[in-house]
């Protein structure tokens, strides 16, 4: 990170266990609270628990911050009902770094989608990423042209992201056909099938099969080795599938329409409105597979240790 963004107060964690970076919207705008905290906290402890070590990555006052400590996560969680963290995907990133430099006296939060946390990600030196789910093209694409910075930024960050596939708010083939056209190598951790994040199954067949974390690490590696920059993206199916979603997620869908809501709106709405349409249901299966993720990613993490000891 170039010396004027990473001062001492965003300081990386200084650590010889491998480091997994995670993103701060799905905190503040991907969950409700107080299970956006739960989720956090289990997950930086399984991170923990796996000999690796968790950087949650948000802006915080103009400071990006690498690493949160609990009492910060605790805030973060807050931060999104009480409207004091703005969704900054990578375009935004610089303008809420100077903006929210100006509110010395208000803890104001620029939480980083999985487009910015790669980015930032790669500027302090981490190789791996572990989310829920990751953004990609919306199902009403021919109209609204939306298509998430997630799958731009796959295309030009080496970083590895590991979720459990694409959201069926969204459309998974097309995104699939986006990824593959951007050079992005896309996995599945032991299935054949693509996941779409509360199913295992999208009737999408897994572009490449991984069996072994070794496996997923050598193939980075060799990425690496043939000057491949852009990213990596490992999907994992959710052990805890949601059956009976598609009615909540086609309502919530079409409210988008009716509302004429756009931009980067569209996303939190949807999952807000996923997550009240299932009675919370949605909640207990998004946050059984972030954990799943952080499993994976901390397993694979440390087969690339191994590989390039
Ligand atoms: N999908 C989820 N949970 C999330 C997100 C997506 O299941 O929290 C968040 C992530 O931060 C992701 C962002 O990067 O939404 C994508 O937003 P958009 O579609 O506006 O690019
Ligand atoms: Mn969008």
């Amino acid at each position: 990170m170039s010396p004027e963004v990473l001062t001492e107060k965003s300081l990386t964690p200084h650590t010889s266990k491998p480091l997994i970076a995670l993103e701060s919207t799905i905190v503040s705008h991907g969950m409700p609270y107080p299970q956006n905290l739960k989720t956090a906290i289990s997950c930086e402890s399984i991170i923990r628990s796996l000999d690796c070590t968790p950087a949650t990555i948000a802006i915080l006052n103009g400071q990006i911050k690498v690493g949160l400590e609990l009492h910060e996560l605790e805030d973060l969680a807050r931060s999104g009902e009480e409207k004091r963290a703005t969704k900054c995907t990578t375009r935004e990133l610089g303008y809420t770094l100077t903006k929210t430099a100006k509110n010395p006296n208000i803890k104001t939060w620029g939480s980083t989608t999985v487009a910015s946390t790669m980015h930032l990600a790669e500027m302090a030196g981490i190789d791996f990423f572990v989310t829920g789910g990751t953004g990609g093209v919306h199902r009403d694409y021919n109209y609204s042209l939306d298509v998430s910075a997630d799958l731009t930024e796959l295309a030009r960050t080496s970083t590895t992201v590991f979720s459990a596939g694409v959201k069926s708010i969204l459309d998974v083939p097309r995104t699939l056909e986006f990824l593959e056209t951007h050079g992005v190598t896309v996995g599945v951790y032991q299935s054949d099938e693509f996941p779409a994040f509360f199913s295992p199954k999208s009737g999408c067949k897994a572009p490449i099969v991984f069996e072994t974390y070794r496996e997923v690490a050598e193939a980075i590696r060799a990425n690496q080795k043939l000057y491949l920059d852009g990213g990596f993206l490992l999907t994992c199916p959710n052990p805890k599938p949601l059956e009976n979603v598609d009615s909540a997620v086609e309502t919530a869908v079409r409210e988008v329409t009716e509302k004429n809501i756009i931009g980067k709106e569209v996303t939190p709405y949807i999952l807000k409105r996923v997550a009240e349409l299932t009675d919370g249901n949605s909640l207990t299966s998004n946050i059984a597979l972030v954990e799943n993720n952080a499993r994976i990613g901390c397993g694979v993490a440390k087969a690339y240790q191994e590989l390039v000891k």
